[in-house]
């Protein structure tokens, strides 16, 4: 049993996962459209991570006895002129993403629900590891900086992520 209060945040979090999804697929069209192969399948397996967020939250709802309501998904915006801008926008948007999952955090511990609070500490963790992942591709994109070489190395190698298990 949760209050109205965290369902309806969850809910809310769950519009903001499947954005995050719909970003990361729009992102990864534009990569491969743009010759960039490998950040195309990088980006396609962040939407399928995000997709999980989404079900897991939306599970729980459905577990706790709690309604979902599915909300209007915002249209991604995109145009990169290059793999950098991809991965700033990522962190940025992740960076949004771990103030919201705070928040619910905030939100789980004032009210005393102590199951959210558990859900919750995955995300956390999640997003500690999402953000790191970022920050590593940036740095190795701004090393690489104008040289065509190297981007493809790091494309190619970005082109090797797997799904987690
Ligand atoms: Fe990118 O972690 Fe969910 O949104």
């Amino acid at each position: 049993m949760i209050s109205k209060k965290i369902q309806n945040a969850i809910n809310n979090q769950i519009n903001k996962e499947i954005y995050s999804a719909y970003l990361y697929l729009a992102i990864s069209a534009d990569a491969t459209s743009k010759g960039l192969k490998g950040a195309g399948t990088w980006f396609q397996v962040q939407y399928q991570e995000e997709t999980g967020h989404a079900m897991k939250f939306y599970k729980y709802l459905l577990e706790q006895g709690a309604e979902v309501e599915l909300e209007a998904i915002a249209k991604p915006k995109i145009g990169f002129k290059s793999l950098l801008e991809m991965f700033e926008a990522t962190i940025k948007h992740e960076r949004f993403i771990t103030k919201s999952i705070n928040g619910l955090m905030d939100l789980a511990v004032a009210e005393k629900d102590y199951a959210t609070q558990i859900l919750l500490q995955w995300y956390v963790s999640e997003q500690v590891e999402e953000e790191a992942n970022d920050n590593e591709i940036i740095g190795m994109l701004k090393m690489a900086g104008n040289s065509t070489g190297s981007l493809l190395m790091i494309d190619k190698q970005l082109g090797k992520r797997g799904t987690k298990s």
